[in-house]
């Protein structure tokens, strides 16, 4: 059997914070994932049932694989003031540079000095069809709480994973300590109520979801459940006893460049311009659309009448219908009048609903 000693020390030396190990079997609970996807609970990521039999087991794309690596980096820090305005809040995980390139360079130099030692490795951070939080919970990387993140009992669970596969068996690590026992703060605090039950999380009520996967506009029960939350939420994570003295890294790459967005500001901001802005960054995933939508949503939640003369100057003629519908939902939450010639099914369906309110 490999000495693992050098291999956590590889991967520490490479920047990730935890390491565990778990010997490589059919995925544990990978029939929770079959039911959650026969019930709809992955809404529009289409992409979710792909790659079903790697999900289930590892060895369908790497059948030399005895061992998985699960890999951590804590990425907590405590969150800026609000810097005044009308400001929207982004989710921790995005406040920095794009954890999936951090995490990837980080990868593939790992998979680089693992191949000096003569193993061979597949894995990936999040797109590849792999079941991170089962595995980590095998290798005891955290358990999984019953918001169905990865908690470092001692430690948090601002916590991202990665996963490499490799050839060699290695001496398994201890099971996670620390549990959930009988909390339950993170289901009843959900603002959207997405927690069907305890483990399970349906993503077609859930904030993160729509602020980020999503390409079109929420149901409007949901809408004020947002809240201030223009990218991402962290609710279900902030109100765990188990996050009350997260580490914080000292480390450049992670540090807090966009905690709050300016919502105004995203408005007027051209679209090419608004990616450009945040190059590198979990930012660009919905879209400069899709930020747009997500900044009319609080706007309407914040009740501001101050936003009303901006979103019809730079949202109410957007080219994407999606951001003109938000727009209309927007202005009649503000109290203001909205008169639309927009032919548009989707921002007629909004100007009827908000006429029949
Ligand atoms: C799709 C996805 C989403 C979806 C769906 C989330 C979900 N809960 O399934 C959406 C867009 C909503 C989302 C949101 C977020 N995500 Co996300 N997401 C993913 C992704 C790509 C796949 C997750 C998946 O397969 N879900 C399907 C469900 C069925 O699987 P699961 O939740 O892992 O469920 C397992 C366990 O719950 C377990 N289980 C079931 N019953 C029971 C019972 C017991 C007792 C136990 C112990 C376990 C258990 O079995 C299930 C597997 O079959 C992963 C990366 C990856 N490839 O794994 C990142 C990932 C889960 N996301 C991550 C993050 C950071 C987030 C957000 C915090 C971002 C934010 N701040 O807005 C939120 C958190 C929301 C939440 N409470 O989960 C991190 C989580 C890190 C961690 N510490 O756990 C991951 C691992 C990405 C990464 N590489 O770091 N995400
Ligand atoms: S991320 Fe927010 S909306 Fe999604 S489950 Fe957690 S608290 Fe609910
Ligand atoms: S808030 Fe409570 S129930 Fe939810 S994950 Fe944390 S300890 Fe578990």
């Amino acid at each position: 059997m490999q000495d693992p000693h050098a291999i956590h020390q590889a991967a520490r030396a490479v920047g990730f914070h935890e390491v565990r190990i778990a010997r490589v079997r059919p995925t544990p609970r990978a029939d929770a994932f079959d039911r959650w996807v026969a019930r709809g609970r992955h809404a529009d990521m289409h992409w979710m049932p792909r790659g079903r039999d790697v999900r289930r087991d590892p060895r369908a794309r790497a059948p030399w694989a005895r061992s998985v690596l699960a890999l951590g980096v804590l990425h907590h820090h405590r969150r800026p003031p609000d810097p005044g305005g009308r400001t929207g809040m982004v989710a921790r995980y995005a406040w920095g540079r794009d954890y999936h390139n951090l995490m990837g360079k980080r990868l593939k130099k790992l998979r680089a000095r693992l191949r000096d030692l003569g193993i061979r490795s597949w894995g990936g951070v999040d797109t590849a069809p792999i079941l991170e939080r089962p595995w980590a919970h095998a290798a005891g990387l955290g358990f999984t709480g019953k918001h169905t993140l990865q908690i470092l009992a001692g430690s948090s669970s601002w916590l991202l994973l990665g996963m490499l596969f490799v050839d060699v068996a290695l001496p398994p690590t201890e099971p996670a300590r620390g549990g959930c026992g009988t909390c339950r703060r993170c289901l009843v605090a959900c603002p959207t109520d997405a927690f069907p039950a305890p483990w399970t999380l349906d993503s077609r009520r859930c904030i993160s979801y729509w602020t980020i996967e999503a390409k079109g506009l929420p149901p409007r029960s949901l809408r004020a459940g947002f809240g201030r939350w223009v990218f991402g939420c962290d609710v279900c994570q902030e109100v765990c006893p188990h996050n009350h003295a997260p580490p914080d890294p000292d480390e450049d790459d992670l540090r807090p460049r966009h905690a709050w967005l300016d919502l105004d500001r995203v408005l007027a901001t051209p679209d090419a311009e608004l990616l450009e802005q945040y190059r590198g960054t979990p930012l660009r995933r919905p879209g400069a659309a899709g930020l747009k939508r997500n900044a009319l949503m609080v706007l309407a939640n914040l009740g501001d009448e101050g936003a009303v003369d901006g979103i019809r100057e730079h949202a109410l003629e957007h080219n994407d219908p999606v951001v003109r519908a938000a727009a209309v939902w927007a202005l009649h939450r503000l109290g203001a009048t909205v008169r639309s010639a927009d032919g548009h099914p989707l921002v007629q369906a909004e100007v009827r609903a908000c006429d029949s309110a």
